[in-house]
């Protein structure tokens, strides 16, 4: 059986919708995590090395990192059809897809919040709007972040669009693709459904 360990309203919310998408069982183990107001504590019982949600177990599984159990779960649940197989052309995408999300777009995002410079040439990423020009360029020219069909990719990105698309982190880099993209992705039953499950334990 899969195990999401979740916080409601976190990161490993948009792991709820994916799972929803697959439509196979899973339990959710509830933890609390350190919120950014100050709120919440490490939880002894998650088994994320640094107290961070999400991360799924199966079997004798343990899986962390957004972009491993994006993948994970893709590769699984091949009749889910989230992601194109190994040997697939489009299999390339979305792995870069994948990466790109954990290794470039939210280390931009982050470094704007804390109003820090990205040092061109050492970090590994770029500024967001250098980001987000890349973004907008391929969900302009095709449907998906990754391609043609929907993948567990959109769930990472446009997940986390949908969070702040208001916000001034995104300003002029909001397109009407950017605005089209999310809205095609979190009007996807799954997504209402995961919605309603990310709920305080009661
Ligand atoms: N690099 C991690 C980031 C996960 C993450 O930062 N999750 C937040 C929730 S939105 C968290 O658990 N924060 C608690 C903490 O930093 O202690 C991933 O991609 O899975």
């Amino acid at each position: 059986m899969l195990t999401l360990v979740h916080a409601p309203r976190s990161r490993s919310s948009r792991f709820l919708w994916l799972l929803e998408e697959i439509g196979e069982p899973y339990d959710i183990q509830y933890v609390s995590i350190r919120r950014v107001d100050g709120s919440g504590a490490l939880d002894p019982a998650n088994p994320h090395p640094h107290g961070k949600v999400p991360v799924l177990k199966d079997g004798a599984s343990t899986v962390f990192e957004q972009t491993a159990i994006a993948l994970y779960l893709a590769d699984k649940f091949p009749g889910a059809r989230l992601g194109p197989a190994i040997g697939e052309p489009a299999r390339g995408a979305f792995l870069t897809t994948l990466a790109y999300y954990s290794g470039v777009l939210e280390p931009a995002f982050t470094s704007k919040f804390m109003k820090i410079g990205v040092p061109r040439g050492t970090a590994g990423w770029v500024d967001s709007d250098e980001a987000m020009t890349f973004v907008n360029a391929r969900i302009a020219a095709q449907p998906y972040i990754a391609g043609e069909t929907f993948t567990a990719a959109d769930v990472l990105y446009a997940g986390a669009f949908a969070l702040f698309m208001d916000s001034p982190l995104l300003g002029e880099k909001k397109t009407k693709a950017l605005e089209d993209y999310v809205a095609r992705c979190v009007s996807r039953p799954a997504r209402a459904q995961a919605a309603a499950k990310d709920q305080n334990p009661v």
